[in-house]
């Protein structure tokens, strides 16, 4: 046996079929660094200056409804568009190109401004997770060549978000991004040898051991995968293996709605700011047919390590060589785990 808390180690993740490196010695070194606490800034609930505010223009001329709950609309400055022409150029296998098709939508989570998912109550987050299954059945359905609907949010100044607004993306593409092939294969081969999802059976093992666990519900668990990168990422499993989003019913929608809050108000509470971070869903391909060895989930990848401003960078040896962390994903779980369940005011 490894002395998983002491020594350096290499851990697998088997969703995406990579190691990554633990060196849990080195959270142990001294730290001399300032551990700051920034105090929110207050924003008002209403801004007239703000793109995604209800009633306001937006960028590209557009002017937003006076929208009360959940918005979505088609991004102004999308990546991918709809009508590129398709199109393949593999006459050189060293120069390769693909044209890509795509649809670029944003969610408007809340008319409050100076809201987040951290704020919202569980009856208006389950508007959010509402849209985000009918966005992926109804820009499956409209665009028979879209193969993948990738929901996600950006979080945060230092996520590279635009805008404080509650707000968060969906792109749909023509081809699977490439998280989502690095799991495709690993899944499929998985089900096909044991009958069960890959995903599953790593959260009955979590459930077993009772180490990375975050926050459960009845019908979602949230935890820190023993293959972490991120300081505090985390992994939002559904309990059934249901393939996407649209198929999740009343009560599970519920929960997930109860789950993303418990998260976000734990990731707030941790350093006391409003927490960044980058999420997104990973579900089946669509218009796919159907495909049992994938099993809904989310992945959250925060940046912060120590405190308000100290954030893990990925450079060095994780760009050139295998992405590190220090502190252990059990510890991190534990640290997550005891907070508190109201965010701090
Ligand atoms: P972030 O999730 O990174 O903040 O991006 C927000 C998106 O919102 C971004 O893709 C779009 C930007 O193009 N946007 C509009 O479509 N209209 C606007 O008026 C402002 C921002
Ligand atoms: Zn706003």
């Amino acid at each position: 046996m490894i002395d998983l808390t002491e020594r350096p180690h290499r851990r697998y993740n088997p969703l995406t079929n990579e190691w990554i490196l633990v060196s849990p010695h080195r959270a142990k070194r001294p730290w001399q660094g300032q551990v700051e606490t920034i105090p929110e800034e207050v924003r008002p609930e209403y801004d007239p200056t703000c793109y995604l505010c209800p009633g306001n223009p937006r960028a590209g001329g557009n002017q937003n409804p006076p929208y009360e709950e959940t918005f979505v609309f088609n991004n102004d400055f999308p990546s991918l568009l709809p009508d590129t022409e398709p199109g393949v150029d593999d006459t050189n296998p060293l120069f390769q190109s693909q044209a890509e098709r795509g649809i670029c939508r944003v969610i408007c989570f809340s008319p409050r401004h100076d809201w987040t998912l951290a704020h919202m109550p569980v009856l208006d987050i389950q508007r959010v997770v509402d849209a985000w299954a009918r966005e992926t059945q109804e820009l499956a359905a409209n665009a028979p060549w879209m193969h993948y609907v990738q929901v996600f949010e950006n979080k945060g100044e230092m996520m590279g978000c635009s805008n404080p607004h509650p707000h968060g993306q969906i792109w749909a593409t023509e081809r699977l991004p490439r998280e989502v092939e690095k799991e495709e294969a690993p899944q499929r081969s998985y089900f096909e040898k044991y009958g069960r999802t890959m995903v599953a059976d790593i959260l009955a093992e979590e459930q077993k051991r009772q180490e990375r666990i975050v926050y459960a519900n009845e019908h979602w668990t949230i935890l820190i995968p023993f293959w972490a990168v991120w300081p505090f990422e985390t992994l939002m499993i559904c309990h059934r293996p249901v393939q996407w989003l649209y198929q999740l019913n009343e009560t599970e929608r519920r929960a997930l709605a109860d789950a993303v809050s418990a998260l976000t108000i734990r990731y707030d509470n941790l350093f006391k700011i409003s927490f960044p971070y980058s999420m997104g869903f990973h579900q089946a391909p669509v218009n796919s047919g159907d495909q049992p060895h994938w099993h809904l989930h989310a992945h959250y990848y925060p940046p912060l390590l120590r405190s308000a401003t100290v954030r893990k960078h990925m450079v060095g040896y994780e760009m050139l060589g295998t992405p590190q962390r220090d502190i252990t994903a059990e510890i991190a779980a534990a640290r997550l785990r005891e907070l508190p369940g109201v965010r701090f005011a």
